[in-house]
C-alpha cells in the first residue's frame, strides 16, 4: 500500500512539473510544436485527472478499509460473539456428553474423581486405613488398650478371655466370686470361686483362695458329694452326709485342676452318732495313713501314699480319761492315747457328748465347730477350730481327697458331715 502510494505522489509531482509551461519554455528544443505540447500537456491533464480519480478512489478505499478496521473490531467481538457460539460449542460437549457416552463418561469422569473415592473401595478402605489410623488411634488407645490390655487384663485377669493360672493371680482389690482359671486338666477355662478375703484362714489373711470343696447341706438344693450317703434326720431336723454301713471310710475326691498350692485352708462340720473312739483304729492297728487310722475325717492330698492335711477326730465323749478321747477333753483325767506321727500337731478333736456316749445322735453339739466344749476342755481352743489352715511342706497340684472313716460299722459309730468348705492357695 505504501509503495502505491508513493508511485500516485510521485506521478503527481510529475503531472504539476507537466503544468508549468515555463519548463516547456525553457526546453523549446524538445517541444517541437505548441500543438504537440498542448496535445501533451492535455495527455497528461488527463493523466492527471485520471490518478486524482484513482487517488480519491484509493483515499476513500483506504477511509472504508479505515472504518472497516474500526468496525472490523465489532465484527471482530462478532467474531468473538463467535466464541459465545463456543460457549455454545462448550455447550457441545454437554451435547457432546449426551450424544457420545464418552463425555457421560467424563463428566463421569468428573464425577469419577468423586466416584473414584466413592467407586474404589480403596478410598473407603483408605478411610478404613484412616480408620485404621482410629485403630491406631485404637492402636493408640491399644497403648491404652496395652496399657488396657495390662491393665484390661490385669483387671480381666480371670474372665475367659483372660482366665487366670490360680485365684491367688488374681488381683487383690477384686471381690471374691467366680473367676476363669486356665488349667493343666482341662483343655478350655473353667469357672472355679476365688475367695480374696479369707482372713479366717489364719495361715494366711490374703485372698486368692480356691475354694476346692463347698458342701453344706443345711442348703437343701445340695447333695452329698459321691461316697457318701444322706443321713437325714427329723428330729431335729438335719441333713447330713455319712458312710455307707460297713467297717470303712466314705471317700470323695475334690479336683484342684492342677492349680498348684501350698496351703490348705477350710473347715469341716460333723456330728457324733453313737459310739466313736477317737485315734482308737492307729492305737489299735498302728494304721497307716492309708488306711482306717481314726474315728471320724481323714484329710488328705494325693494317692499311694497319700499326704496329710488335716484330721478331725471323733472322740467318744467327756466322761472320761483315756485313750478313746481327746487329750484336750478332761485335763484332770489323764490321756493315754497317742496321735499319729504323720498327724502331728495338724487335728482337731471334740466330742459331742457331755455324759457317756450311747446310741445316740448328738445333735445339739457339732463337732470340730469351737464351741459347745465343757467346763475345762481345751478341744474348743486347740488349733482354733472351725478353720484349720495347713502349710504343706512343699506345693503341690494333687487333688484333695476327704475320707470319713470308722473303723466300726455305722450302727455303732459314724461322724456324718454337715459342711465341707476346703480352699487352697
Ligand atoms: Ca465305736
Ligand atoms: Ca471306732
Ligand atoms: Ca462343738
Amino acid at each position: 500500500m505504501k509503495f502505491q502510494l508513493l508511485m500516485i505522489f510521485s506521478l503527481l509531482g510529475l503531472g504539476s512539473a507537466w503544468n508549468q509551461p515555463s519548463t516547456c519554455y525553457v526546453r523549446q528544443s524538445i517541444c517541437s510544436s505548441d500543438s504537440e505540447i498542448r496535445g501533451i500537456r492535455e495527455t497528461l491533464v488527463s493523466i492527471q485527472e485520471t490518478l486524482k480519480s484513482s487517488l480519491t478512489s484509493i483515499s476513500a478505499s483506504l477511509q472504508q478499509l479505515a472504518q472497516d478496521t474500526t468496525t472490523n473490531p465489532p465484527t471482530e467481538s462478532a467474531t468473538t460473539t463467535d466464541p459465545p457460539t463456543e460457549p455454545a460449542t462448550t455447550t457441545d460437549p454437554p451435547t457432546e456428553p449426551a450424544t457420545t457416552t464418552d463425555p457421560p463418561t467424563e463428566p463421569a469422569t468428573t464425577t469419577d474423581p468423586p466416584t473414584e473415592p466413592a467407586t474404589t473401595t480403596d478410598p473407603p478402605t483408605e478411610p478404613a486405613t484412616t480408620t485404621d489410623p482410629p485403630t491406631e488411634p485404637a492402636t493408640t488407645t491399644d497403648p491404652p488398650t496395652e496399657p488396657a490390655t495390662t491393665t484390661e487384663m490385669y483387671l480381666s485377669i480371670g474372665t475367659f478371655e483372660y482366665p487366670a493360672i490360680s485365684c491367688n493371680d488374681i488381683p487383690q482389690d477384686r471381690p471374691s466370686g467366680e473367676y476363669w482359671i486356665a488349667t493343666n486338666t482341662t483343655s478350655f477355662p473353667i469357672q472355679v470361686y476365688c475367695d480374696m478375703n479369707r482372713t479366717s484362714c489364719s495361715c494366711n489373711t490374703a485372698g486368692g483362695w480356691m475354694r476346692v470343696a463347698n458342701l453344706d447341706m443345711t442348703d437343701p438344693n445340695q447333695n452329698c458329694p459321691n461316697g457318701f450317703i444322706l443321713v437325714n434326720r427329723t428330729t431335729p431336723p438335719l441333713r447330713t452326709c455319712g458312710r455307707p454301713g460297713p467297717i470303712g471310710c466314705a471317700s470323695t475326691t475334690y479336683p484342684t485342676y492342677g492349680v498348684e498350692y501350698s496351703r490348705v485352708c477350710g473347715r469341716v462340720i460333723g456330728y457324733q452318732d453313737r459310739i466313736p473312739n477317737g485315734f482308737i483304729p492307729y492305737i489299735k492297728y498302728n494304721s497307716l495313713l492309708d488306711d482306717i487310722y481314726v474315728d471320724g475325717v481323714s484329710l488328705t492330698h494325693g494317692q499311694a501314699p497319700r499326704q496329710h492335711i488335716w484330721t478331725f477326730v471323733n472322740a467318744v465323749d467327756e466322761s472320761r480319761g483315756g485313750n478313746h478321747v481327746c487329750f484336750c477333753t478332761r485335763p484332770d483325767l489323764t490321756y493315754t492315747g497317742v496321735v499319729p506321727p504323720y498327724v502331728g500337731q495338724d487335728y482337731f478333736c471334740e466330742t459331742g457328748s457331755r455324759q457317756k456316749a450311747t446310741g445316740l445322735f448328738y445333735a445339739d453339739d457339732p463337732l470340730w465347730d469351737g464351741q459347745g466344749c465343757a467346763s475345762g476342755s481345751t478341744c474348743c481352743e486347740f488349733n482354733n477350730p472351725p478353720w484349720f489352715c495347713k502349710q504343706l511342706p512343699q506345693p503341690t497340684t494333687d487333688d484333695i481327697e476327704i475320707r470319713l472313716c470308722g473303723d466300726q460299722d455305722t450302727g455303732n459309730e459314724d461322724s456324718p458331715l454337715e459342711l465341707v468348705d476346703i480352699y487352697i492357695r
